[in-house]
């Protein structure tokens, strides 16, 4: 196998000027006629072969400038094909013949459920035809799509459409994109659709046609998703200037998808899963997905179309930004706190387990075997860290000029991380060198953070060491420039912060740079409680030993929404940690379950929505992570014990809450959304009351229910209580009778039933992964039974037999042959054996060994090798 490194990055030898395409549409073959036009690179050494990437290709001929070229004059390896002797400037012609309807990996061209379509990034294109398959290529595309007449009513490419013919038997469609792009950005579509049509008018008076394709049975579920475009056409408009550049914008919904969705020029590709939406047949959770996502590759046009990625080192460039872009704008439409703890507990239980473990890599990394494996937490979601540190440090004035500056120097090119942060260094005449560290170290930072009080002085003092731990080659880490943002809070609210004379406000944000650093706050009339990390306003641990009652006053009285969770959350972990380790909990039992007594009588008067994450404890994984070894089955009892105790300590204020808010639940409003939130949490809590008068509640509002979220909570009620037998049967029986030819939501059915946390779980997965509805070729029935198995049953994987462990291993040697991607990425719960005690981590590593044996893709290769090393 074979490693790339950043350090290796070359400038290509030639660069392709233009990229004409014509593919041929047969049924069992498609054939792919390139001309591309090709030019030495003026600033590269000069070489005299060209080599392009291609894969999986049948080469039916080739020319050089209408000289067709013989045996001798080129060269085929199953990654490259070199043409000798090239001259200067050229047209390279070339036919390939491919097999769409035998891809299963569905990466490059392939059918998904009669429908061809494309999915090329990171390398898929080498897999259509030979090319310059790397993003600092950027070339202008003409794409010719010829098909039987009549065979497909829709026959898309980038861009805009210049004709439309039928000659001779063949419908001819040519499609031309004026934005250069690199490879990764190409798409093609050829189906029967219908089509939801819109119009969008941009800030400087152009029209722009906006289409959403779907197959005709999905016509109704695009409404929300096509009212999702335009908010963020207009959102993009209004925080960034960033005005849509072609005269349509396309999206079409397809049912076998790698990813979520892919933001191709003008022609984005969806999962299904992430574009159809209707009350009748969609949670909230998934009509906030769906806005989010939308978002997210719309504004890819600007944070990753426009200008784009030099090398797939730079994934961040695009991602981390765009990530942080999707995030601002569901802050915005939605609720601003929710959306910080929910992209906090991602980085959390996600992230900080990614970074302690084998797979650790920094925001931009070093080397790769296969580059679909750095589709990450860490390139993502930490980057999108990384990029809202740089905005808060800079101010929304600096930020927007520091943007605004990045998109014009460097439009139509491919570019660098360090790009980026340099137009943040122009804007803001601040040193970022330091900062810069965050690209280039892995691992999660971690402050350690004591305090003393002088009264005497009215002086408090926070010292702030940091430490970060080794990773995988990195064992030597510096310190990071870590903005940590802090209030104080004395007995009769916030405090007024006083820092070398100067008077900061009540909230301010310390510059922590040094391995070891103290704060003086001056004028303090009273020992303060420290609210710490406001905003979540760093991907770090923080330690720092809370009382009781100081994080029952910051659950009660913090001002910031993040900090009011995350407190209760550690008198959550207090308690989880505490019965954990067999340790006396009377005091910390009776605080938690008070502080819940009050924040649920007084719901009327709380964000519904924040209060409703206040109730989650901590997730299992999260509490894993805070073990050198943990002990599954010890955390995944400790933790159903505690909500069994709190269902039963405040079953009046939960029956409360969920009776009072019956009312609020209409429509798919903030409020309305909300009241549902909390109050589906009070009816899981319980459930898990053995009383058959919360059975009958669930049952009763499973039948009633006018929305999938009320519908699906009590179904997930009734299926997670032990005590819940025919009841529990009997909706899952009529679920799937209503829900049996709406594939989206038969994949919820699936995944309420693996994630059900008791009774032997293997053994239902094993049943449905014989169910006639499931499809192991399809990428979201794969994540509905096995990934949320492994993901999300954390009780059941980590069985003391390691069957699952075992089960897991042998599905991806199975689903390896077909689609190494979805392979690689289904393996990530193996990926982490080191977390817990040698029980469980031999037996995890003992499946992963089994794997090393089976002749594996280099996707999974990699996972596999880097986790046993
Ligand atoms: N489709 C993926 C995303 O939008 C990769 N670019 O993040
Ligand atoms: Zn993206």
């Amino acid at each position: 196998t074979t490693v790339t490194y950043l350090a290796d990055y070359r400038a290509p030898e030639f660069l392709i000027e233009k990229t004409h395409l014509t593919f041929k549409l047969h049924e069992g073959y498609t054939d792919v006629n390139s001309q591309l036009t090709i030019v030495r690179n003026p600033h590269s050494t000069h070489a005299d072969h060209l080599v392009l990437h291609g894969e999986q290709l049948e080469l039916l001929s080739l020319a050089v400038d209408e000289h067709p070229l013989g045996a001798g004059d080129y060269q085929i390896t199953p990654q490259n094909m070199t043409v000798h002797n090239v001259p200067e400037h050229f047209i390279l012609q070339c036919k390939t013949r491919i097999y769409p309807e035998k891809n299963t990996a569905l990466e490059g061209l392939y059918r998904s459920s009669g429908m061809y379509c494309t999915q090329c990034e990171a390398e898929g294109f080498r897999k259509i035809t030979y090319y310059l398959d790397r993003p600092d290529v950027m070339s202008e595309f003409e794409t010719v799509i010829i098909a039987e007449e009549g065979a497909f009513s829709t026959m898309l490419s980038n861009g805009n459409c210049l004709s439309d013919t039928v000659y001779a038997g063949k419908r001819i469609v040519h499609w031309h994109d004026p934005f250069k792009k690199p490879s990764y950005l190409f798409a093609l579509v050829a189906g029967n659709l219908v089509c939801l049509e819109d119009h969008f008018s941009t800030q400087s008076g152009r029209q722009v046609l906006l289409q959403i394709y779907t197959e005709a049975k999905d016509s109704d579920k695009c409404h929300f998703a096509m009212r999702s475009l335009k908010k963020a056409m207009c959102w993009d408009e209004q925080t960034y200037g960033r005005e849509y550049d072609l005269d349509r914008f396309m999206i079409v919904a397809v049912d076998d998808f790698n990813m979520g969705a892919m933001e191709n020029k003008g022609l984005n590709i969806f999962n299904t899963s992430c574009v159809l939406a209707h009350p009748a047949s969609t949670t909230d959770a998934a009509f906030q997905r769906v806005e989010r996502v939308i978002g997210h590759e719309y504004f890819h046009n600007w944070s990753g179309n426009r200008i784009t990625c030099r090398d797939w080192f730079q994934l961040s460039l695009k991602e981390g930004l765009t990530v942080y872009r999707d995030s601002e704008f569901s802050a915005d439409t939605n609720s601003r706190a929710v959306k910080r703890i929910e992209d906090a507990n991602v980085i959390r239980s996600v992230q900080f387990v990614e970074d302690a473990g084998p797979m650790a890599h920094p925001v931009r990394p070093d080397s790769y075997i296969e580059i679909s494996n750095f589709y990450t937490v860490t390139i993502y979601e930490k980057g999108a860290e990384v990029v809202r540190m740089l905005a808060n440090i800079l101010g929304p004035e600096q930020y927007r000029r520091a943007t605004d500056l990045y998109f014009s120097r460097f439009d139509g090119q491919a570019v660098t991380c360090d790009d980026f942060v340099q137009c943040m260094e122009a804007v803001s005449g601040k040193d970022l060198r330091q900062f810069c560290l965050w690209y280039s170290q892995a691992g999660t930072p971690q402050l350690h953070i004591s305090d003393s009080y002088d009264a005497a002085r009215q002086q408090y003092s926070l010292t702030v060491r940091q430490h970060t731990p080794a990773t995988p080659g990195q064992t030597e880490k510096q310190a990071l420039h870590i903005p940590l943002k802090i209030a104080l809070y004395g007995s009769k609210g916030v405090l007024a912060l006083v820092i070398d004379g100067q008077n900061k406000g009540t909230e301010t944000v310390l510059d922590i740079c040094q391995d070891q650093q103290t704060i003086i706050f001056e004028q303090v009339a009273e020992n303060p409680v420290p609210s710490l990390l406001r905003g979540f306003s760093a991907p770090v641990k923080i330690f720092y030993a809370y009382q009781l009652a100081q994080l029952q006053q910051l659950i009660l009285l913090d001002s910031d929404g993040f900090c009011r969770w995350d407190a209760m959350q550690s008198l959550m972990r207090i308690v989880l940690c505490n019965a954990i380790d067999g340790k006396d909990n009377h005091a910390e039992q009776i605080m938690l379950v008070d502080t819940l007594k009050q924040l649920l009588a007084d719901h009327a008067s709380m964000d519904v929505a924040l209060l409703a994450c206040m109730l989650d404890l901590p997730s299992e994984q999260y509490l894993a992570s805070l073990y050198d070894k943990a002990n599954p089955t010890a955390i995944s009892q400790a933790r159903t014990q505690l909500q069994q105790q709190l269902a039963i300590q405040l079953q009046p204020e939960l029956l409360g809450c969920y009776q009072t808010l019956q009312d609020k639940i209409q429509g798919l409003s903030a409020p309305a959304m909300a009241a549902r939130s909390l109050r589906n949490r009070a009816l899981a809590y319980l459930l898990h009351i053995n009383d058959a008068r919360y059975r009958n509640l669930a049952q009763l509002q499973f039948a009633q229910a006018n929305n999938m979220t009320d519908q699906f909570a009590a179904l997930r009620a009734l299926v997670h209580t032990e005590h819940a037998g025919s009841t529990a049967q009997e909706a899952l029986q009529a679920f799937y009778q209503q829900w049996q030819h709406e594939t989206l939501v038969v994949n919820m059915w699936f995944q309420v039933q693996v994630t059900r946390p008791w009774g032997n779980v293997l053994q239902a997965v094993h049943k449905l992964l014989n169910h006639a509805a499931f499809d192991a070729r399809n990428p979201n029935k794969l994540r509905a039974v096995i990934a949320a198995f492994t993901n999300q049953n954390f009780a059941s994987f980590h069985d003391r037999s390691g069957k699952a462990y075992q089960f897991l291993a042998d599905q991806i040697a199975d689903i390896d042959q077909r689609n190494p991607q979805m392979a690689a990425r289904l393996l990530t719960p193996l990926t982490h054996w080191h977390q817990f005690i040698d029980e469980h981590a031999i037996l995890m590593r003992k499946a992963l060994e089994s794997l090393s044996q089976c002749e594996l893709s280099k996707d999974v290769y990699e996972v596999v090798s880097k986790s046993l090393m």
